[in-house]
């Protein structure tokens, strides 16, 4: 897994190799025994990412449900799909555009990007609009550290993302379900808030296929479908950039896609959520505005009428 990072911060790097070996033992023995809702926590102590004041206390779901139960639609529609299809998936080598209205746009190697970055551990809530929940170890960076170091011109005001779009290694493009590549934005406030990072990696392994290798976004007081997965291209605009969901369905999903409890998908309330997996505690429990986050995040959305812009 060490091999998909060509740039200085391999794990093995960041890592001494013996701890790197023993943390994948240990990594294995926790899915293991995850059922019981152990989740690797004397593992975690041997990654040398910075754990982030940004994290939740809640405890993390385990490794096999977070990399069994995606959305992914590029590799099929059902949850199941991603984990069976996302294999064939090549990651390495793997860039990203950088382009847009920056100060140096190029082709930028994932192994660029993440080199010299530090890594932190987020324990973050991820809320999907389909009324479900989970919380991920997630390991990545900041997004503003990136956009710092191309450099983000004054006239920028958004931020657009796109997946790859590559069908002889993704099934589901051969169906309409959307108008590929998948696409996603940011007002560039959000994009810079401290809370949003890119991620890389889940419980200190490098990110599995179906969530989203090698680089994902986390937006985690918004609704999953902004964390847009596969990342091959940035660009900085002036105008609000055209965003998947909201282009399929814009009645149902607004560019904002801030998780509101108080704003109802058209179809189905958003006040409550189920935690995935849950084990005694499963049942479902009340969603909390901006998915917890918005003693952070309130701010931004400060005027905005939220049933407006959701
Ligand atoms: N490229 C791409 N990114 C995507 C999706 C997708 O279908 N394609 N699904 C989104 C949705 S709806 C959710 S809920 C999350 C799921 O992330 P996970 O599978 O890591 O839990 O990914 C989001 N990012
Ligand atoms: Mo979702």
């Amino acid at each position: 897994m060490a091999g998909r990072y060509k740039g200085d911060l391999a794990w093995s790097a960041v890592t001494p190799k013996s701890d790197y070996l023993n943390r994948r033992q240990l990594i294995l023995s926790a899915g293991a025994a995850a059922t019981v809702g152990v989740t690797g926590g004397p593992a975690l102590a041997s990654i040398a990412t910075v754990p982030s004041r940004y994290s939740t206390d809640e405890t993390p779901n385990t490794w096999d449900e977070i990399t069994s139960y995606n959305n992914f639609y590029e590799f099929g529609t059902d949850k199941e799909d991603p984990k069976r299809n996302a294999g064939r998936l090549t990651i390495d080598p793997w860039a990203v555009q950088i382009d847009g209205l920056v100060e140096r746009p190029g082709s930028y190697d994932f192994g660029d990007i993440v080199a010299g970055v530090q890594m932190e551990e987020r324990i973050y809530r991820l809320r999907c609009v389909e009324a479900w929940s989970m919380v991920v170890p997630w390991v990545g960076f900041e997004l503003k550290d990136l956009l710092d170091r191309v450099g983000v011109q004054p006239s920028a005001r958004y931020v657009a993302f796109e997946t790859l779009a590559r069908p002889d290694e993704m099934p589901g493009l051969r169906y309409p379900v959307l108008d590929w590549p998948y696409r996603e934005g940011l007002r560039l406030d959000e994009a810079m808030h401290p809370l949003t990072i890119l991620a890389t990696g889940i419980y200190g392994e490098a990110l599995p296929n179906q969530n989203g290798a090698p680089l994902r976004l986390v937006v985690p007081w918004k609704y999953g479908f902004k964390s847009i997965k596969s990342i091959v291209r940035i660009t900085l605009t002036a105008d609000e950039p055209p965003a998947s969901w909201n282009m399929a369905q814009p009645n149902e999903y607004g560019f904002y896609s801030n998780v509101n409890p108080e704003v109802d998908h058209p179809r189905w309330s958003q006040a409550t959520e189920r935690r995935i997996g849950g084990g005694l505690f499963a049942g479902r429990q009340p969603t909390l505005m901006f998915n917890g986050y918005a003693d952070e995040v309130a701010g931004l959305y400060a005027g905005m009428d939220l049933a407006k812009f959701y």
